[in-house]
């Protein structure tokens, strides 16, 4: 049976998201600064990326030249982040417990200097996406074969530089680039469709000249369908639209403008362990 039919597989992949939720929030908690809600909506993405055997990278050798890059353009979603390196094994859990000290590796924004596994500083959103096509387009310069896979947020595509960028990934046919859109329908402060109009945004990238899919974005198995799968047409780059939930598995959050950086109380992180079924460890 291929590994992504395996119901076994497929639960502990599930399992593994939600340990991932579970640690942003509980991350988002010790330095009362965060981004829950999109952490939430992007964890079965992160899981399926990492830990459902998508990205080629070793941990052991963080900056093996022929690695795929990843690169969360949605920098602001952390928690999610750091969470799924760790649970990849690219530094110790207990790190984790660390987020936004001072001196700590891990910054409230990913910095690729102090982190390993980290690919770009990302933070000031509209960066990750022009970042991830330099690197695809020096891949191809170079001959080699890995991949960029970049995450962004749907608010975050308002920032013009992503369209320049796209328009970029269409002229050069980029077919070793990735983006995942983490459709959340919501972003700071309000819903994306009231604060500035995104829709018809998968005609939109493929007016861009970009091969697009969509997929429910916390259906793990489907998005490792999809994932491996790349390029979704010879010759264009790759936009997965995935649909998702902000605030995901977590019922006081799902969908709620608030929660883009509520930060938890203790009662709410012991809600979440329980809706969840899991525990943090570190
Ligand atoms: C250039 C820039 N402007 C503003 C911000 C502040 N900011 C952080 S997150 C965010 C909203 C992002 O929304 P979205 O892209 O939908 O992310 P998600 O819903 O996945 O959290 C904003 C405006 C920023 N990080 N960078
Ligand atoms: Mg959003």
């Amino acid at each position: 049976m291929p590994e992504a039919a395996n119901p076994e597989h497929a639960a502990r992949l599930k399992a593994q998201a939600n340990w991932i939720r579970l640690s942003a929030m509980t991350m988002t908690n010790h330095a009362q600064l965060g981004h829950t809600g999109g952490d939430l909506s992007s964890a079965d993405i992160l899981a399926t990326l990492y830990l459902g055997g998508i990205l080629r990278v070793d941990p052991q050798q963080p900056r093996w030249p022929q690695r795929d890059r990843f690169i969360l353009s949605k920098g602001h979603c952390s928690g999610a982040f750091y969470s799924a390196l760790a649970l990849k094994g690219f530094f110790p859990r207990d790190q984790l417990k660390t987020f936004m000290d001072p001196l700590s590796m891990l910054n409230g924004h990913p910095d690729r200097n102090k982190l390993p596994g980290v690919e770009a500083n990302t933070g000031p959103l509209g960066h990750g996406l022009p970042i991830s096509v330099g690197a695809a387009l020096g891949a191809r310069m170079r001959g080699e074969t890995w991949r960029v896979f970049v995450l962004t947020g749907d608010g975050e595509l308002q920032e013009g530089s992503n369209w320049e960028a796209a328009m970029t990934a269409q002229h050069y046919g980029l077919e070793n680039l990735v983006v995942i859109v983490d459709r959340n329908r919501i972003q700071q402060g309000d819903f994306t469709e009231k604060t500035l109009k995104m829709e018809p945004l998968a005609d939109r990238w493929r007016a861009f000249g970009f091969a697009v899919v969509e997929a429910d974005g916390h259906d793990c198995k489907a998005l490792r369908d999809r994932l491996s799968r790349v390029p979704f047409e010879a010759g264009k780059p790759s936009c997965l639209i995935a649909n998702t939930v902000k605030g995901k598995g977590v019922s006081f959050a799902e969908n709620q403008p608030a929660w883009h950086h509520g930060v938890p109380t203790r009662e709410h992180l012991a809600a979440a362990a329980s809706e969840l079924g899991v525990e943090v460890d570190w």
